[in-house]
């Protein structure tokens, strides 16, 4: 969803290809782009080099001051804010049940039955390693909240996250805001970030005006 956000955002013509297949990707991650042929894993590295090919409409004017605290908050949402998330869809009994019909409901029997353990097996083991996963239920959602209190306070009553122009640091906020405000899996970060109705407000902007 970064990525997407990011691609209309800068107007790049493209197309999806949604095959769930991380083993062709070459991190083994998704997402991947192929551009004419040149592949790059990585929404961060794509976005470097999409603009190094096609021009940055979108950062070219920010002070290195802007640019530092919309790396910081970048670095909130991909590093930290995500292994609560993770958290809450992989872990959470009930975030799992919704998980698992979501990501692994279209394959065959007996697919649907032998992918998902091994799947979430494999992603408790990286929030482990990562070491959110050592954390209680109640810690982990108090570090998700804390995120989510930083970001609201931080963007206040700006239209975006550095001010009154989008920059390509909207395309990380708008993917995590939303998919915590508005994918099915309730969670107390997920109420947290509703009672802060500017983070709403927000994604409906940035929903308004790319995914128009
Ligand atoms: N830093 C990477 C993170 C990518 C990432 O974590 N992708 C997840 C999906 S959101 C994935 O492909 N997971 C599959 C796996 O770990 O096997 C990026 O921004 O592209």
């Amino acid at each position: 969803m970064k990525l997407e956000t990011y691609l209309r955002m800068a107007g790049l013509p493209y197309e999806t290809v949604n095959d769930g297949n991380v083993m062709k990707a070459p991190k083994r991650k998704l997402p991947w782009i192929d551009d004419d042929g040149t592949r790059v894993a990585d929404s961060s590295f794509i976005i470097d080099y999409l603009r190094g090919k096609y021009g940055d409409p979108l950062d070219a004017a920010l002070s290195p001051s802007l640019r530092a605290q919309g790396t910081a908050f970048q670095r909130l949402f991909e590093e930290d804010l995500y292994w609560a998330v993770v958290y809450t869809r992989w872990a959470d009994p009930q975030g799992w049940l919704r998980t698992r019909q979501a990501f692994f409901g279209a394959l065959p029997v007996p697919l649907r039955w032998v992918v998902p353990p091994l799947a979430r097996r494999g992603l408790l083991a990286e929030m482990r390693g990562q070491g959110m996963g050592r954390h209680s239920e109640a810690e982990i959602c108090a570090i998700g909240c804390r995120d989510i209190t930083a970001v609201a306070d931080f963007l206040g009553d700006k239209p975006y996250l550095l001010g009154d122009a989008p920059s390509s640091f909207d395309a990380t906020a708008h993917a995590f805001l939303a998919n915590v405000l508005w994918a099915p899996v309730d969670s107390p970060i997920r109420s947290h970030a509703a009672s802060r109705p500017t983070l709403e407000a927000y994604c409906q902007r940035m929903k308004a005006r790319y995914f128009g």
